[in-house]
């Protein structure tokens, strides 16, 4: 079911800082940056590598606000990785069969995610406490702008 990690998901309280840190520490590059008003966040990808199907990156996440997914995490836990995502062919055919295997799924439909991907979320308590992400990357990825 799983082709790759797509991203890891890492919440923090300063996204411009959180980019510059990852920039001069580990020489990534930031490929995207979207608000999205739907998901509660300010968010930025920064590539690590390209492959069929979609590429690899890590999601800097900043909350639109406390009362937000990654807004109640910091205020909860501080700090830290906040999701792990995988890449899937389909998110929705993904979402039914792992709905059907008992895990509670957040999104019972797939949603808007960064870069045109569609997303749905799967309840982390289900997956041994780490809050799961399936993505299908939008057509056309990797994308190399
Ligand atoms: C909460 N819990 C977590 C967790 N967040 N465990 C691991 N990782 C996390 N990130 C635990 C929490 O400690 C509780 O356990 C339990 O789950 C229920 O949490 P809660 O605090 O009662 O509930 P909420 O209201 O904080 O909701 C948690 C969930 C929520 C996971 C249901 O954050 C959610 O719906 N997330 C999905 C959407 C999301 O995260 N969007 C932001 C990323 P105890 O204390 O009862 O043991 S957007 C994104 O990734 C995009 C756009 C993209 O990739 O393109
Ligand atoms: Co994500």
């Amino acid at each position: 079911m799983f082709m790759r990690i797509d991203h890891v998901g890492i919440a923090c309280h300063d996204l411009e800082e959180r980019i510059a840190f990852f920039q001069r520490t580990f020489d990534l590059t930031v490929v995207a940056r979207e608000i999205n008003e739907e998901q509660g966040v300010k968010e930025a990808m920064l590539r690590i590598s390209d492959g069929q199907g979609g590429g690899s990156y890590i999601q800097l996440l900043e909350p639109l606000g406390p009362d937000t997914p990654v807004g109640k995490f910091l205020a909860k836990r501080g700090e830290g990785v906040h999701h792990v995502a995988f890449g899937v062919p389909d998110v929705a055919r993904a979402l039914e069969e792992v709905g059907s295997r008992g895990v509670r799924l957040l999104d019972e439909t797939p949603r808007h995610g960064s870069m045109g991907s569609s997303i749905g979320f799967l309840h982390p308590k289900d997956v041994g406490g780490m809050l799961t992400e399936l993505v299908q990357a939008a057509e056309g990825q990797p994308e190399t702008t």
